[in-house]
C-alpha cells in the first residue's frame, strides 16, 4: 500500500490514504477512523509516523481527536463565496442548513472613535451594539458584534435579530443593501470566544470586519465576526 522507495514521505502517503477514504465517504462524518495501533500494524511503520499523519489531518480540520475515545471524521467545512454580498441566513439556506441565532446582548451606546468614524457619525450619535452567536444546524459557526447607527433605524429592537437583520434593514430603511468592504485575518481564538463557539484552545479563528452600505451611500453596519476556522472556508473566483 505504501511506496517506501517514493520521494513522498511515508507520513504524507498515510495522510493521502486516510484523506481518500474520507473524501469518498468510506469514513463518514462523526465516524471513528482506525486506532493508531491498527494503522501502525496495517502499514508496518512506527507509531510516531502514524501520529504525524493524524496530527496533520487534525490541523487541516478533517479529523478531530477526543481524549480516551479516538479520532473522528469532522463535518465538511461550510464554503462561503467572497463574490456576493449575502447574509448569514442566505448563506446557510443556500447550503441546505438551518440558520439560528442566540442574542447575547443588545445595547444602545456611544461608539468608539473608530466605529463612529466608520459609520460617518457626528459627536453624540449613538449606535446599537449587538452581540450574537450564529448557528448552522445547531452548530456554532460565528460570533458577530454588529454596530448600527441609531439615527438610521431608531425603532430597532432585539426582535430584528431573531431572524435576518438584512431583511429587517431593507424593510425599515426603505433602501436596498448595496455593497460592502471586508477584511479578513487569522488569529488564535480568545478564551471567552472559545467557550461561546465550543472550541478547544489553542485554535485558529478568522476575524472578518465588514462595513456595509445602503443604496443611498450611507453605511448601516460595521460587523466584527469571529468564524471558526475549522468550520469555514472562504472561496473566491478570480479573473485575469
Ligand atoms: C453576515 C455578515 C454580517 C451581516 C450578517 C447579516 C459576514 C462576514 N458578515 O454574517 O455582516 O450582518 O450576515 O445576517 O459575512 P442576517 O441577515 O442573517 O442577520
Amino acid at each position: 500500500m505504501l511506496d517506501k522507495q517514493s520521494t513522498t514521505p511515508i507520513y504524507v502517503q498515510i495522510e493521502e490514504y486516510l484523506k481518500h477514504r474520507i473524501v469518498n465517504g468510506e469514513y463518514s462524518k462523526g465516524q471513528a477512523i482506525p486506532s493508531e495501533r491498527e494503522l501502525t500494524d496495517l502499514f508496518g511503520v512506527s507509531r510516531m509516523t502514524v501520529r504525524q499523519s493524524i496530527t496533520n489531518l487534525v490541523n487541516e480540520g478533517l479529523l478531530y481527536r477526543e481524549r480516551g475515545r479516538g479520532t473522528f471524521v469532522s463535518s465538511p467545512k461550510v464554503e462561503q463565496t467572497l463574490s456576493g454580498l449575502t447574509s448569514f441566513t442566505e448563506d446557510m439556506i443556500a447550503r441546505g442548513m438551518a440558520p439560528s441565532n442566540k442574542l447575547l446582548s443588545f445595547e444602545r451606546q456611544l461608539p468608539t472613535i473608530e466605529i463612529a468614524q466608520g459609520l460617518q457619525l457626528t459627536e453624540g450619535d449613538e449606535v446599537f451594539s449587538v452581540k450574537r452567536i450564529r448557528y448552522a444546524d445547531d452548530m456554532p459557526m460565528a460570533i458577530e458584534r454588529t454596530y448600527i447607527p441609531v439615527k438610521l433605524v431608531p425603532e430597532l429592537d432585539q426582535d430584528a435579530f431573531g431572524g435576518s437583520f438584512y431583511v429587517f434593514i431593507e424593510k425599515s430603511s426603505e433602501q436596498k443593501i448595496s455593497h460592502a468592504t471586508q477584511q479578513m485575518e487569522a488569529v488564535l481564538v480568545k478564551k471567552e470566544d472559545a467557550e461561546l463557539l465550543q472550541m478547544k484552545v489553542p485554535a485558529p479563528v478568522l476575524i472578518i470586519e465588514r462595513k456595509s452600505y445602503l443604496t443611498n451611500g450611507l453605511p448601516f453596519e460595521i460587523v466584527l465576526s469571529t468564524y471558526r476556522a475549522d468550520r469555514y472556508k472562504f472561496v473566491s473566483e478570480i479573473r485575469r
